[in-house]
């Protein structure tokens, strides 16, 4: 049954309005976009929607048919919904009855939103598609303002706006792509009153759903405090997407392009950590996955030692617990740095004969695990040139020398490899100021990494400015119309060699040749230029590479001369020596190992 409520934010679709929840609906409802709510197939169906364009979602549904169905609880909220969302339930419960607050899913607003409705919340990781990565390739594909999960973003939005109570409830969206809404000025276009930039812990973001309550004007913008404290971080105590629980806030390396680096560099301790793996576990989640900038950070922060010489002792205790916890089947990594693979390869390989047995990841051509298991943390790798890698990331590589970079990357990606790590590296196209030799720099790297017989999946995004960041106001290149041919070469590279493992069927290589020619013809000669052309006959493998280099069409790549471990430790800071494990070897030849220097001070 069905009931007509006048309102001024009418249903722009005149569809007939679902009946009002019996009890009135909840004072506060929370939810979030579907496409990053669903807990299905892993994390790549996620990215994949961030990119691809609404036009594309046919193949998200054949190759995942399933990847719409959700589970609800006994009352019809969600079973399960981003850490993000968890957390503003959680810091409302503080001072809200478990009855005035909900979370469900979007499909289910209208069974919780109604009179008594004061606040919708949406929580959103990248409502608009206008991050890095998920822009560029729905720009290269066209439709560049649509990608799948910014319709389904917009839908939700929509049905919000629709709901025959909304001139009652306030609108507060919050979450890592709320600034998507402040930068485009689209607060009117989906019915937003305001944008939390911020965590929900802050006492500031309570204040803000208690105005929205008692029904005061809300200001566009509020940017609330992060906790600089470990122990005022909330944990979720119900199931979130993907089994995702916190591990660390902040990173320390300072890159200048990022936005989590901004947020105090905050370990967060065991127990809390522990207690929010046991509630995914009772509430049916069979996956975990721990969510951090750099991993590797986790149990070095404020000690004595340097957070970028890895504590391997606390790192396997905790990453031990979770994979042993009973229930746990699945364990997925989120992101980290390179270098400490190069720091500590004996850590790299008890985490792999850790974790490996729970990874949901196979690399039959790739793997040598006996089950072809294989682990996939997002790593960013950004430039292959020094001169831009100074400029924009100097301390990514510490404790080596940013001068050394392509030799961490490659050494690390060594290390990973040998312990079936195949990280997704992303690469940034058209950085502020990046000439022709940056991008040969680039490609240089990236050709030595495939001499070398090496594999990453090698993300390219395009410059983004991101918001609050020292590179906020720069311009870089906006658009893949404007990307130079060498920078097209760089982007179709990274794009052939990812495909390397599937194309060790009988039918892959001619499949994508024919595919992307066709595609060309089709559409995306007109969308991208004349720079794209030679490029994408590199990609297709309709004209090999030696030919094309031999005619002149591309470039054709220079061997780097590169550092081994052993070189590289010898090139850290005599003070730094103290740091360095002896199990790894390569230690300098003037190093003493504290216990030989005790003993010689004795003498
Ligand atoms: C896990 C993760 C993923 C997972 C799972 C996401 C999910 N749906 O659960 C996967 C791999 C799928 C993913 C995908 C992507 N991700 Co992601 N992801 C993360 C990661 C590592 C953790 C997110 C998380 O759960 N954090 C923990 C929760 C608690 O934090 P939170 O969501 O920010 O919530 C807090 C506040 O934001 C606030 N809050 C949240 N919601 C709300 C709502 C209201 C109303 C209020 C008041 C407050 C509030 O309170 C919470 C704390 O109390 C972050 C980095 C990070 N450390 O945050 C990157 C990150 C958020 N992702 C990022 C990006 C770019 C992407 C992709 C676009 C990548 C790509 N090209 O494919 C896609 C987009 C996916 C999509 N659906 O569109 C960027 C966002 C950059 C930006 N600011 O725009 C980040 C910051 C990574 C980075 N280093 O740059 N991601
Ligand atoms: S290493 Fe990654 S998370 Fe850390 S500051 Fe650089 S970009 Fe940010």
């Amino acid at each position: 049954m069905t009931v007509n409520v006048p309102s001024k934010h009418s249903n722009p679709n005149s569809q007939p309005v679902p009946e009002a929840p019996a009890d009135g609906g909840r004072m506060i409802v929370l939810t979030a976009p579907l496409t990053e709510v669903i807990d299905h197939a892993g994390y790549f169906i996620q990215m994949a929607m961030a990119s691809l364009p609404i036009w594309m979602e046919g193949v998200i549904n054949r190759k995942y048919p399933k990847w719409r169905e959700v589970e609800h609880n006994p009352d019809g909220s969600a079973r399960f919904m981003p850490a993000g969302v968890r957390l503003v339930e959680k810091s409302l419960l503080r001072e809200y009855r478990n009855d005035d607050v909900v979370a469900c899913f979007p499909d289910d607003l209208h069974k919780f939103v109604g009179p008594r409705t004061r606040v919708v919340a949406v929580s959103t990781h990248n409502p608009l598609g206008v991050t890095f990565a998920a822009g560029v390739y729905t720009s290269i594909f066209g439709s560049s303002k649509m990608p799948i999960n910014s319709h389904y973003a917009r839908e939700l939005f929509a049905r919000i706006k629709a709901s025959p109570y909304r001139d009652n409830f306030k609108v507060i969206v919050g979450g890592s792509g709320g600034w998507q809404i402040i930068q485009t000025d689209t607060y009117e276009e989906l019915s937003v009153d305001c944008v939390v930039e911020g965590r929900s812990e802050s006492s500031d973001t309570l204040e803000l759903f208690r105005k929205a309550i008692q029904g005061e004007e809300l200001p566009r913008r509020v940017d609330v405090k992060h906790p600089m404290e470990r122990e005022a971080i909330l944990f979720p105590d119900t199931r979130t997407t993907f089994g995702v629980v916190e591990m660390t806030t902040g990173c320390g390396r300072r890159c200048k392009f990022c936005v989590p680096d901004l947020n105090p560099q905050i370990d967060l301790p065991k127990d809390k950590i522990m207690e929010a793996v046991r509630a995914n576990v009772r509430n049916g989640n069979k996956q975990i996955s721990l969510a951090t900038e750099d991993m590797f950070i986790w149990g070095q922060v404020h000690t004595d030692t340097p957070f970028y010489f890895p504590n391997r002792e606390a790192l396997v205790d905790l990453y031990s617990d979770i994979v042993n916890t009973p229930g746990v089947e699945q364990h997925v990594l989120s992101h980290c740095t390179i270098a400490p693979a190069v720091v500590d390869p004996l850590l790299i390989k008890q985490l792999s004969d850790l974790l490996l047995p729970k990874s949901p990841i196979h690399f039959p051509y790739l793997s040598s695990h006996p089950e072809k298991k294989a682990l996939a943390p997002l790593i960013g790798l950004e430039t292959g040139s020094v001169r831009m890698a100074k400029q924009i990331m100097s301390s990514k590589g510490v404790p080596f020398s940013i001068e050394d970079w392509p030799s961490v990357v490659l050494e690390g990606l060594r290390v990973l490899n040998e312990n079936n790590w195949f990280p997704a590296m992303t690469l940034i196209i058209g950085n502020p100021g990046e000439t022709d030799q940056d991008v040969r720099e680039t490609i240089d790297l990236v050709y030595e990494i495939e001499r070398r017989g090496l594999f990453a999946f090698l993300v390219p995004s395009i410059f983004t400015p991101l918001h609050d960041t020292r590179m906020e106001k720069e311009e870089g290149v906006r658009q893949t119309k404007q990307l130079t041919p060498l920078q097209w070469q760089l982007m179709m590279k990274c794009w052939k060699m990812n495909l390397r493992p599937g194309q060790y069927s009988w039918w892959g290589p001619m499949a994508w040749r024919v595919g992307s020619l066709g595609m060309w013809l089709y559409k995306l000669r007109g969308l991208n230029g004349p720079n794209f052309t030679w490029p994408l006959l590199m990609f297709s493998g309709a004209i090999s590479e030696k030919n094309l280099q031999r005619m002149g069409k591309i470039y054709p790549g220079k061997p780097l001369k590169v550092k081994t471990r052993r070189e590289l430790i010898a090139s850290l800071k005599p003070k730094d020596w103290q740091y360095l494990r002896a199990d790894n070897g390569d230690l300098p030849i003037e190093y003493v190992p504290p216990v030989a220097a005790r003993a010689v001070a004795t003498l």
